[in-house]
């Protein structure tokens, strides 16, 4: 089968790209290429370029740690697949925002060169939580992480951190006009915490780079914070060849994705921007409320699901919100632990913005695994979980639903093969697990994981009598003892 590019595509009769015919320059470069940046970020860009009809905002992508995604699109000029599914999807679309791609493990310097490069003008990043290299203890950026010390170092950066601040020192030493960088992960305050990670890496150079690079960030360099949203599966195989049928090209770096997306952007950039509005981004002052909203909601639901859908064997996220007892304990996580204890951002409705999740976690088309979903559990439940556990633990109240889904999480980690663990702190989490894995050897053991929980937290007997109870319901009782619990509780 004939690869998708832009010469085939032209000669498709079935489907065009939508920004055919247009010579698209680079404005954008963004930092971690994988499904989500292109199923998110790539089409709200493209959504706006075709709005105004300005071809100046193509995204030159940058892949992080594994190249797949930049030798996928290599030969497919930059063109990729968005398959939406689900009620409400549209047909298959071809975008064609990403202009170059680049294996940032394999060319550093080129990563430098186009942060610096004049028509830059806006960095994005999707590098995921654990991508930041923050230092638990001090919510700073970990000095000790060896290839934070490698790019500070002055070796070529390979950290993302690492690529910004050396791209905009490069920056500032050619001359180069103001640069706005934009975080797009799930973090509270994504955009104020890079520009702090970005100045404790500057803070960290040689006092001779250090002082002229940090006057040039606080003159020249903003960090809006965004929340960002569409859920976005590991693409199959089985999705190419779906794709491959329906498109009549082969293209081995196509997404899938469901129909709903939104961005909520803060509106504080040091230049120009794409109008990213026009594609229908929220600007707004409230950025925090919204992300804040979204991760004790959303996120915190999806991973109760996840853990909870493991535990049972279940494979899908719509698989385990179709599991009545599940579907109840998110309904009464969100309504009983979350929505008292979060401030809503005006505009969002608590209730209805509930409901839309479950029905969303709920399309069965989607195919988003519980293993993707409870990946990276350590890096996670703190934002999504812990914030609406403390909040009830100070408030007199007990968070029964959250401390299940830390409790799920808990016997994820201690009933996972060693190797199977899919988790950077994998190895830390089971330094510490005990040979005889019961409730009353395993939570106190994660507890003490400083981390994960910090050492208030970690002290709360509420707090560890719930992760005792749901514990040993999960590990002796199985679904059954589950789901008794649930629908009684
Ligand atoms: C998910 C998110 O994998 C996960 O942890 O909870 O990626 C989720 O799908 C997105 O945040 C939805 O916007």
């Amino acid at each position: 089968m004939t690869r998708l590019s832009a010469a085939s595509l032209d000669a498709n009769g079935k489907h065009r790209a939508a920004a055919e015919g247009t010579t698209i320059r680079p404005g954008i470069v963004h930092l971690g290429l994988g499904a989500f940046a292109r199923a998110h970020t790539a089409v709200f860009t493209e959504d706006a370029m075709l709005a105004t009809g300005s071809s100046d905002w193509g995204i030159v992508g940058v892949t992080q740690r594994s190249d797949t995604v930049a030798r996928q699109l290599a030969p497919q000029d930059g063109l990729f697949t968005v398959a939406e599914r689900g009620s409400g999807a549209a047909p298959l679309r071809v975008v064609s925002s990403i202009v170059e791609a680049i294996s940032g493990r394999d060319r550093p310097e080129a990563v430098v060169d186009r942060i610096a490069a004049d028509s830059t003008r806006v960095v994005t990043l999707t590098v995921t939580e654990k991508g930041y290299r923050i230092d638990p203890h001090t919510g700073s950026l970990n000095l000790a992480d060896e290839q934070v010390r490698a790019d500070l170092a002055g070796k070529p950066p390979l950290t993302a951190i690492g690529q910004i601040t050396r791209g905009i020192q490069k920056r500032a030493l050619t001359g180069g006009g103001p640069l706005t960088v934009v975080s797009c992960d799930n973090l509270p305050g994504n955009g104020e915490l890079t520009g702090t990670l970005v100045r404790a890496f500057a803070a960290a150079l040689p006092d001779t780079e250090r002082t002229p690079l940090l006057t040039w960030l606080e003159d020249n360099v903003t960090f809006p914070s965004t929340m960002v949203d569409r859920m976005v599966p590991a693409t199959t195989s089985r999705d190419l060849d779906a794709v491959e049928h329906e498109l009549g090209l082969r293209d081995e770096a196509a997404v899938v994705a469901e129909p709903f997306m939104q961005w909520v952007i803060e509106d504080n950039f040091a230049g120009d921007r794409p109008a990213w509005e026009e594609a229908g981004a929220l600007f707004s002052h409230d950025v925090a409320a919204w992300e804040a909203a979204k991760l004790r909601l959303l996120n915190a639901s999806h991973s109760l699901l996840a853990y909870l859908g493991l535990a049972a064997g279940l494979d899908t996220i719509s698989d385990a919100v179709g599991e009545d007892s599940f579907r109840r304990a998110c309904r009464l996580m969100l309504a009983e632990d979350a929505l008292p204890t979060v401030s809503l951002p005006d505009g969002l409705d608590g209730e209805t913005y509930c409901a839309q999740i479950l029905q969303r976690f709920a399309n069965p088309a989607l195919g988003h695994t519980t293993a993707k979903v409870g990946s990276d559990g350590s890096q996670k439940i703190g934002l999504r979980l812990l914030t609406t556990i403390r909040a009830n633990l100070d408030a007199g109240r007990e968070p029964r639903w959250a401390a299940l889904a830390v409790a799920a999480w808990m016997h994820h980690v201690a009933t996972t093969p060693a190797a199977g663990l899919n988790d950077p702190l994998a190895a830390e989490l089971q330094a510490v697990l005990p040979a005889d894995r019961r409730a009353d050897t395993v939570i106190p053991a994660l507890l003490t994981c400083r981390s994960v929980f910090d050492a208030e937290i970690a002290a709360d007997s509420t707090f560890a009598g719930l992760l005792l109870h749901w514990y040993r319901i999960i590990d002796t009782q199985g679904l059954d003892g589950l789901r008794n619990e649930i629908n009684h509780g």
